[in-house]
Parts: C-alpha cells; structure tokens; sequence
C-alpha cells in the first residue's frame, strides 16, 4: 500500500488549493504572475487527475484480486466531450474545486472551458459510447473502452457566408492531461502480403501468412470514473506508430529518407477521424484503421489472459466483447485467425468461444450506411482474413441450405459475400454470424430490423435478437449541463435521482404547487438568459428569452429533416408578410449541426438555414417574433448549454429512418416538449411522459411504407396545399438569396422530384402540429405543467438503465466493488 501525501488526495478548498499552486510550479513550471490560461487549466486537470489515479489504481489491483469478468466496448468513436468539469462532478468536488480556485481570483468556468474536448466521433454512435462507459463505471462494472486515438477529430464548424468550412481540430495541441501513454503494452499489426499452407511438425495442416508491412499499436489510458464509487475504468485508445522491427531495417540500410517516409506513413494510420456518419464509403485507410484497433485490442486481451494465466478456453468467460455497429465486425474474423492460427486451437473449438465472446449492436437501417468491402481491396489488406471468412460462410451456407432446403434466393441473400456483379464483403452478415447476441437500440427500431435489413438472420437464429433503448448519462446531462436545474430538484427530493434517474418520478407530486413551478420557470428562463448571452457573444445576435426557444441539432441530413424546420420558418415569415398584424408566439429557432464535408445537400441545407436567418432576423416586420440562429460548430461542449435552454426539441425524421436519437433524451430531460415522428425512441418517450405531453405529428412507418409503394408523388401535395406551395416557391424565386433563383434549385428540386423522406407529405401534418405549440407555449401554467412532467417521467432514458439491460441479458456481467 503506497502512502500518498495529503496533497494528491485531499478534498477540501485549502488542500485543493494548494496541489493546484503545486502542479502550476512543478508541471507548468510557473509562478502564479507568468502563468497562461492555459496554465492553469493544466494544473487545474492535474489537481483532479491526481485524484483519480487513486481510483484507478484502487480499480486496478481490485480486479485483478478478483480476475474479474470484463466487458470490452469496441468502438470507431468515443465521443466523450471535455472531461474537467465531468470528474469534478463525478468525484463530488465541484463545489469545492470552484471555491478553491475562485480564492485565487481565477475564473473558475472560464478555465474549465480552456479544454479542448476530445470530439474523437461524429455524432450519436460515438456520444452513446461516452454515455455507456460513465454508466459502466457508475454501476461499477469491470470494462474497458477499445478505440482509437485519432490525432485530429471531427473537423471543428465555421460558418462563411452562411455556408459550412471545415478547420482541422488539433485537439491534442496543448497537450492531453488526462491520458497516460503505455509504450510497455504496445502490439504489432500486420497488413497485406500472401498466404501459404504448411504442414507443421505435429503434421497438422496449417496456414501461413506472410504480411508485407506492419505498424505498432501504442495504447493511451484514460481513467473513466463512475459517479461517486472507487471505480474508475479504462478507456484505451490505440495510436499507430511506425514498427520496431520488421523487414524495413534491412530494406531500409543505408536510405534515411525512405525509412523516414516509412514512418510517417505508419503514423497516417490513426491521424484523423472520418466524418462521414450513415454513409459508408470503401476507403482503404478506414478499413486499416478498423482493423487495426480490432487487433490491438484484441491482442491486449490476450495478453491480459496470459498474465492472469488463464488457459485459451476461458477467454469468453473472461472478456464479453460488444461491437458498437459494424465497424468494428473484422474482430470475428481476426478472434479466428488468432486463435486458429496463433494460438493452434481447432476450428470448432475456436468458433464456440469467437460467437460466446462476440456481441454486435445495429444502430442503422439505411442500406448507404451498411458496411461492404469490396473484395480486391480487403484481400489486398487481409488476405488471410478473406480466407477465414470463406471457411465461415462456407459452413454458415451449409447450415442455410439444411435448414431452408432449396432455398438458393435465401442462401445468395444471406452469403457473407454480396456476389451481384462485383463482389463485396458484407460486414453485418459477419457481425451477426460471428455473434450469439444481436440487439437494435430503440424498440421500434428492433422490430424493424427483424423486418427488414436482418430478415433472414432472424428468421435463421431468432434467440440472438433483441432490443436495447438508448439511454444518456444524467451526469453529464443534466447535473453538468444544467446545475440551476439539478440544485432545484435536489431541494424537493434530495441528490439520488443522479444515480437513480426514476426516483425524478416524486417531482410529480410537486407538478401543482405554484411556487415549485414557478421555480421551475425561473430556472428555464435563467438557462435561456446564459444562452442568449452566448448568442450575443458569439454571433452578436440579440435573441429574446421570453420567446419560444425551438431547438434542432444533431449532424445534418436529409433523413433528419431540417429543411421540413425551415419550410415552417418560411410559412411563419410567408403569413406575416401576408398579414402584419398576425398574432403568434414570439419564437427563436435555433440549429446547430454538422454535415459531412462530402455531403453537399447537407451543405446546402445549412446555407438554407442561416440564408433564411439572414433574411428573417434582418426584416423588421418580422424580427420580433421569429429569429433564426444557426450555432457554428456544434459539439459536445456546445452542446451542453443548449439542452438546458431548450423550451421544443424538433425530432422529426421521417418515421423508420432515426435508429433511436439520444438528443431527444437530453432535451426531454431537461425539460423541454418534444415535437416529434413516431420513430426511433421517440415513440418510447411518448409512451413515458404521456401522449398528452407530446407535440406527434406525421405518417407512421406503416404508411410511409404504403405510400411508397403506391407510388409517391409529392407534386400532388405541392399543388393542393397553398402555404406549402408558396412556402416552396418563395425559396425557389430567390427570396433568401439576393434573388439568385440557381442557389437552392438542387434542393428544391429534389423535394419536388424525388422527396425520398417525405417532406411534403408530412408539411401540412407538422404545420398543424406546431401551430398547437404555439397556442399551448401561451398557456404558462399549463405548458410548465407538461415541462416538468417531461423532466419527471425520463427515468428509463438514463444510461445505467440501458447498461443494467445489457449487462442482464447479454454480457452477463455483475458488479465489483471497489473499495
Ligand atoms: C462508417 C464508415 C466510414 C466512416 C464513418 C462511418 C460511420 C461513423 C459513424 C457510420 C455511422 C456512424 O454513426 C452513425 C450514428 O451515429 N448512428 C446513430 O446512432 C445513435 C446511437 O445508437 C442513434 O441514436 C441514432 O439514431 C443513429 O443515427
């Protein structure tokens, strides 16, 4: 037991104080007067990691004691926003911490916001791999995060000229405080090359693969603390460095400057995260980057075997590992290759323990989302890989073929290789069949899946299907983001509901008391007051906190429907052009999101956003009851003043496309009414809160699907729906574009045209819905009414739920007290 001076481990404001002034002199190497903000953010990290590697360490012999089972999240993304302000939550000294540091005549928020967050994601996929892993520490289950240490993030948003430009996000600038490196635990990963078979010296046949490169694979640690427990968990996030060893040495004597090309090219591996999120694109450097984190992570747990000496049978006993999508999905093939070929375990014996150790979550039905590798590129990278994968199919097809016998449409349709002209290797097929669980992430969600993208793979092994509903940390969520909030429910029931989200339930009992709503009120108008102040700031707009605050953000797309947001912001500023004297709810529209940068309807949806914003904030026939806002690059740390100051939360995704949503979750929770599809969880949220307290508008997926197949034309709705039409017609005559007709033609082409996700079928159903918020935000009482019963009955939406869920009924896993 190592003694720790008082200094690294006390939690009062003088002790606090202290360390901060000791890491400021002996990390920073500043005295107080020289010292940058900078400065003082890093000493102010250090002062809180020191009190986590207690934790950690703590974390760490225990399970160790324990040889504990371990859940392993193997995740492209972990999106995990700034960690400051989050583990002085968890560690319960936030308080504390701001008296400390404010003693010193520092601003204490301003230097929590000197940290660059880690925006290691692009959107949902990644924020809900944050979530899981403050849930997991929290309920203190033993796991670990796998990732990659991508050294440039999701591009950070500017808007020019109202149109998206992306800058390079050089998160790790400045340094990382709250990662430690692991040189001693790095692992080699091979690529490309040829395969041969051989006989070895026990006579067995056996196959050798004969890689053409490598790279090194070098973990960063970053401690995940659970909420007020000892726990504090592993993130571990590989970065690709250039080989120790291998045969370059050699080809390389005498010729720096091709091993110094060798280097650099081994280290363009994990150099930057792709910002495509629900497209899929075959490029050769994702697939290394997928493999590559797959591998190390997987070798890791190996090599955590062998330490704790245990025999290759009990790895599924030891780790349950969880693919988060299909991005990670190569580890069936590569558990295989290590096992079969590495470690000389028999095919069966080594498929047994690759399906009890593998588990795969879908979090997308749009067939351009779906992973397929075509084959040449694959067998280039993976050669040994592409025969593993055949040696699966071939045996999976034989048990298709027995099963469905004659079936040859079946068999083509569930093959691992996608064989219609050229080949492809399809990666949710290897997900499901190298699995024995498979779970979708929002109710209806699941049903649609067994329906539709994984039919056969249901009807072939149903016992693997189930649901798993999203869910979000209140940590961050609400306890972080919105402290006027949580100090207000805490007077009336007490501090459990962070840890217990369904005890929010007894503020039900509070939802008639005039003073407690007025509270409510004063705290809801106290966040959109720090948000307009933000507004101000940044974008030098004034927006009025007395007006409707309508939020929609979450990444751009045309499934997600912005653009049905702006049809009604042009219907609103259309009717009082009309009719100037035109009574409504003063309301501020507010967006924020980012489009991929290839995405050029996206792009263009966001030049309609702030083109429209131009036009409406600067006419003064309208300015003061519509504004429109559009937020420049929105991230987790922009995120967290928005939700709080949210009075609607726009979720309105033509129904069946929108897996889950979880921004749907934070905003409900902190009190605001959604307005909304009957798609993903928004459908459980309804059933929650109540369907008295839900703004539903638009088809349902049945009817969706109906429509289409009778043959949608969305013309029909242009010409007998006048508001639609001149809503349509104003943006087409150039009205929000200096009279420039070309602007937005493609845009409103495609709606007129096409419409894939039903815009104009839902217009006339959404207008209708928003003008019942309009008249319901009038009704003060009332709306506050709903407001906190929202917040109140949100409960099921926490992560811990979700994780108790999985850890339940797929990994099997129970707590481990950390002392
Ligand atoms: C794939 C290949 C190459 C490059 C990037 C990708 C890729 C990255 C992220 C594809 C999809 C990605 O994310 C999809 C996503 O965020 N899906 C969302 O997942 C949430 C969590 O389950 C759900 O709540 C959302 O409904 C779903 O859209």
């Amino acid at each position: 037991q190592i003694q720790v001076e008082e200094d690294r481990i006390g939690l009062s404001p003088e002790i606090l104080r202290r360390a901060f002034l000791d890491n400021l002199f002996y990390i920073q190497g500043k005295p107080l007067a020289l010292a940058t903000k900078n400065d003082f953010y890093i000493a102010l990290a250090y002062t809180v990691r020191d009190r986590m590697l207690h934790c950690w360490n703590s974390t760490a012999s225990t399970y160790t004691a324990r040889g504990s089972r371990t859940v392993c999240y193997l995740s492209a993304e972990f999106l995990m926003g700034p960690h400051l302000g989050n583990n002085l939550i968890n560690l319960g000294i936030y308080d504390q911490m701001k008296q400390a540091i404010e003693g010193l005549d520092l601003d204490f928020e301003e230097l929590i916001a000197q940290e660059e967050e880690p925006g290691l994601g692009n959107g949902g996929l990644g924020r809900l791999a944050a979530c899981y892993l403050d849930s997991l520490a929290t309920l203190e289950i033993p796991s670990m995060g796998y990732g990659i240490r991508y050294e440039f993030g999701i591009f950070d948003q500017e808007i020019r000229d109202g149109w998206q430009v992306e800058i390079t996000d050089k998160w790790l600038r400045y340094g990382n405080p709250w990662e430690l490196p692991r040189p001693e635990w790095a692992v080699e990963i091979k690529f490309g090359g040829y395969t041969e078979p051989f006989t070895d010296d026990q006579g067995r046949y056996r196959v050798r693969w004969i890689p053409a490169w490598s790279v090194k694979g070098v973990p960063y640690d970053t401690p995940i603390l659970g909420y007020q427990v000892n726990t504090a968990n592993t993130l571990r996030l590989w970065k690709a460095e250039a080989p120790e060893s291998f045969d370059f040495e050699a080809f390389n004597q005498g010729n720096y400057y091709r091993a110094v090309q060798e280097k650099v090219a081994s280290e363009n591996l994990t150099k930057v995260l792709y910002p495509n999120d629900e497209k899929f694109e075959g490029k050769q450097l994702r697939l290394q980057q997928q493999f590559f984190f797959v591998s190390c992570s997987l070798q890791d747990m190996f090599h955590i075997l062998e330490r704790q000496q245990l025999p290759l049978e009990a790895f599924p006993q030891k780790f349950t590992v969880q693919l988060n999508d299909t991005h990670p999905a190569i580890a069936v093939a590569e558990l295989m290759r290590l096992l079969v070929d590495k470690y000389l375990v028999e095919w069966d014996k080594a498929w047994d323990i690759t399906q009890q150790t593998l588990a795969y979550t879908n979090h997308t039905l749009l067939p351009e989302a779906l992973e397929k590798w075509a084959l040449d590129l694959f067998a280039g990278l993976l050669p040994r890989h592409l025969e593993i994968i055949y040696e699966i199919n071939a045996r999976f097809l034989d048990r298709v073929r027995l099963k469905f016998v004659g079936d040859a449409e079946r068999t083509a349709r569930m093959s691992l290789i996608d064989e219609q002209g050229a080949r492809y290797i399809r990666m949710a097929h290897l997900a499901c069949v190298g699995s024995h669980a498979i779970n979708g992430v929002a109710a209806l969600h699941s049903e649609l899946l067994k329906q539709t993208v994984l039919k056969d793979f249901y009807e072939f092994f149903p016992e693997k299907f189930s649901n798993k509903t999203n869910g979000v940390t209140p940590r961050r969520w609400i306890a972080l983001s919105n402290p006027s909030m949580t100090k207000l429910i805490t007077s009336k029931i007490g501090s459990g509901w962070i840890k217990h989200l369904d005890q929010l339930r007894q503020l039900e009992s509070f939802v008639g008391d005039i003073e407690f709503q007025r509270q409510w009120r004063e705290s809801k108008r106290s966040n959109k007051q720090s948000l307009a102040a933000l507004v101000k700031n940044r974008l030098d707009i004034t927006i009025d906190p007395d007006s409707l605050f309508d939020v929609q953000s979450k990444r751009i797309h045309e499934y997600k429907r912005q653009h049905l947001n702006a049809l009604h912001i042009v219907t609103l500023y259309d009717s009082i052009k009309q009719n100037p004297t035109l009574e409504i709810t003063p309301r501020t529209f507010i967006f924020g999101g980012k489009a991929a940068p290839g995405y050029y309807m996206a792009k263009l949806m966001i030049k309609l956003i702030t083109a429209i914003a131009e036009v409406v904030n600067g006419d003064p026939d309208v300015r003061d009851r519509i504004k429109v806002v559009f937020i420049p690059d929105y991230n987790v740390t922009n995120s967290q003043p928005v939700y709080p100051a949210a009075d609607l939360s726009e979720q309105i995704s033509t129904a069946g496309l929108e897996a889950s949503g979880t921004g749907n979750m934070k905003f409900a929770m902190n009190g605001a009414l959604t307005i909304g599809t009957l798609d993903g969880a928004n459908v459980e949220i309804r059933e929650e809160v109540g369907a008295e307290n839900f703004f539903l508008f638009g088809l349902i997926t049945e009817e969706v699907a109906a429509l289409k197949e009778q043959g949608y034309n969305p013309w029909d709705y242009y010409h007998s729906n006048d508001a639609l039409k001149a809503a349509i017609d104003l943006i087409a005559s150039g009205h929000f574009s200096h009279g420039d007709r070309d602007l937005f033609k493609p845009l409103v082409d495609k709606l007129l045209h096409h419409d894939p996700f039903l815009l104009l079928a839902d217009y006339a159903s959404y207008i209708e819905c928003q003008t019942k918020v309009d008249q319901a935000y009038r009704d003060t009482q009332h709306w506050t009414r709903m407001s906190i019963l929202n917040a109140a009955r949100m409960g099921k939406f926490s992560s811990d739920r979700s994780i108790r869920d999985y850890c339940k009924e797929i990994w099997k896993v129970q707590p481990i007290e950390v002392l």
